[in-house]
């Protein structure tokens, strides 16, 4: 037995005499398929050979050297990522991340071949692809509005876009075995107060249904609709709101994207797991984190991503829930940005997976709210971390902080040369 080994024995004995079986809990853990954004490797540039990120109410800040300037340099950055992630997981493209051999493709005129690149990498490392039409960073989206834009010449354009995403993700599903959720979100919305709130919604909820009216298997792909509280220039009015979107889910038998990052900072998304699971089917989740003004920080052991894990184990919602991470910080290396919010993603889970549940449920129901918090406080000190180590021995990725060692390495020789 090595260290590790030895502290998980004692760790397992420990939970063990409350009742949770580690071994359970680690196997439960590996089924778990986390999706990694694309787009934190490159500040959400893509490769069409325009500007980066331009509109569209969302930001990354900071230029700390070394962001993917190609698709390959994306993807061997996100190789590295993989190798400090235990388990195998799942990669989600923007549209804005084809690969047009230098040629201009605009986005409705995408098709699978310029993503076969992805696809050849995602089987080659038995990965999954997750996909999502790009609604901004373009002309014809800079006026704030697209699929609900009062110019059919506008709409028409993004409903194209539209279709051909959900192709390009039925082909990746197809080649690779398993359904590619696409992700739609709309920036739309207005600065300031509207004098029509109704007419866009409807206008976006006919678009939708256009885009959505090509029937394609489930085996292949999925459709998800994320909401959205307010953007960068969208603070008094967005048109994908939460009951927009939620209505609209509901009504088309369609996914929910919650992203953790969208709503009021004091409301919280694993408040609304429970209700939802009654009325909807599926859900995507983008963990991301909120700070001030700010939607899109790194993902953090914190109290709400725990909130998170709890809720999803505790309700049995792991097999209905898509979790993607969603985020950009440009101050920092952007795979360790990858690692840092993964591991804390699969972390939180392990530690919802290890809560002695049962327990908790029964003093509750009888009324014993001192030791429901009691148990809960003294959980937070459980030797956790001796279980997370073992399960990432287990997986051939590094321990602890030793991930940090490799990536400076990398750091080093990779990507420390883009300049
Ligand atoms: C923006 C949404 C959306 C984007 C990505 C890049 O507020 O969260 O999911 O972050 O599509
Ligand atoms: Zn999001």
């Amino acid at each position: 037995m090595n260290k590790i080994e030895k502290a998980y024995a004692l760790a397992k004995e420990q939970y063990a005499a409350l009742g949770v079986d580690t071994d359970a809990a680690l196997r439960k853990l590996a089924t778990v398929k986390i999706s990694l954004h694309c787009w934190q490797g490159d500040d959400v540039r893509g490769f069409e050979s325009g500007d980066g990120l331009t509109d569209g109410g969302i930001l990354a800040t900071g230029n700390y050297p070394g962001r993917a300037r190609t698709a390959e340099e994306l993807r061997a950055d996100a190789d590295k990522a993989f190798s400090f992630i235990p388990g195998k997981h799942r990669f989600n493209i923007h549209a804005i991340y084809l690969e047009n051999g230098g040629k201009k493709v605009d986005r409705d005129e995408i098709e699978p071949k310029h993503f076969q690149g992805w696809i050849d990498w995602a089987k080659e490392n038995k990965l999954g692809l997750d996909f999502n039409p790009t609604y901004f960073s373009h002309p014809l989206a800079a006026s704030g509005l697209t699929l609900a834009s009062p110019s059919k010449k506008v709409r028409d354009f993004w409903i194209e876009h539209g279709k051909r995403c959900r192709t390009i993700a039925a082909a990746m599903g197809r080649a690779l075995g398993t359904p590619s959720v696409v992700n739609f979100w709309m920036p739309d919305g207005y600065k300031d107060i509207p004098a029509d709130r109704l007419a866009p919604r409807k206008r976006m909820a006919e678009s939708l249904d256009e885009i959505f009216s090509v029937e394609i298997p489930k085996r292949y792909e999925l459709d998800a609709f994320e909401c959205k509280l307010f953007g960068i220039g969208s603070e008094s009015y967005v048109v994908g709101s939460h009951e927009f979107v939620m209505g609209y889910v509901m009504k088309n038998n369609k996914i929910l994207t919650l992203d953790s990052g969208h709503f009021h900072p004091t409301e919280q998304i694993a408040d609304k797991f429970s209700a939802l699971s009654m009325y909807v089917d599926e859900f995507l989740l983008h963990v991301s984190r909120g700070v001030r003004w700010d939607s899109d920080h790194v993902v953090i052991w914190n109290d709400e991503l725990r909130g998170i894990a709890e809720e999803l184990v505790r309700n049995n919602l792991l097999e209905r829930a898509h979790i993607g991470l969603d985020y950009f910080d440009a101050t920092i290396n952007r795979i360790a940005a990858w690692t840092i919010g993964t591991r804390a993603m699969l972390k939180a889970l392990l530690a919802a997976l290890l809560d002695p549940i049962k327990d908790l449920r029964r003093m509750e129901k009888e009324g014993d709210f001192t030791y429901r918090l009691a148990l809960m406080e003294e959980m937070k000190s459980m030797p956790l971390c001796d279980v997370w180590n073992y399960y990432c021995q287990t997986k051939d990725v590094p321990i602890g902080r030793a991930w940090i060692d490799e990536m400076r390495k990398y750091e080093e020789s990779v990507q420390s040369k883009r300049v």
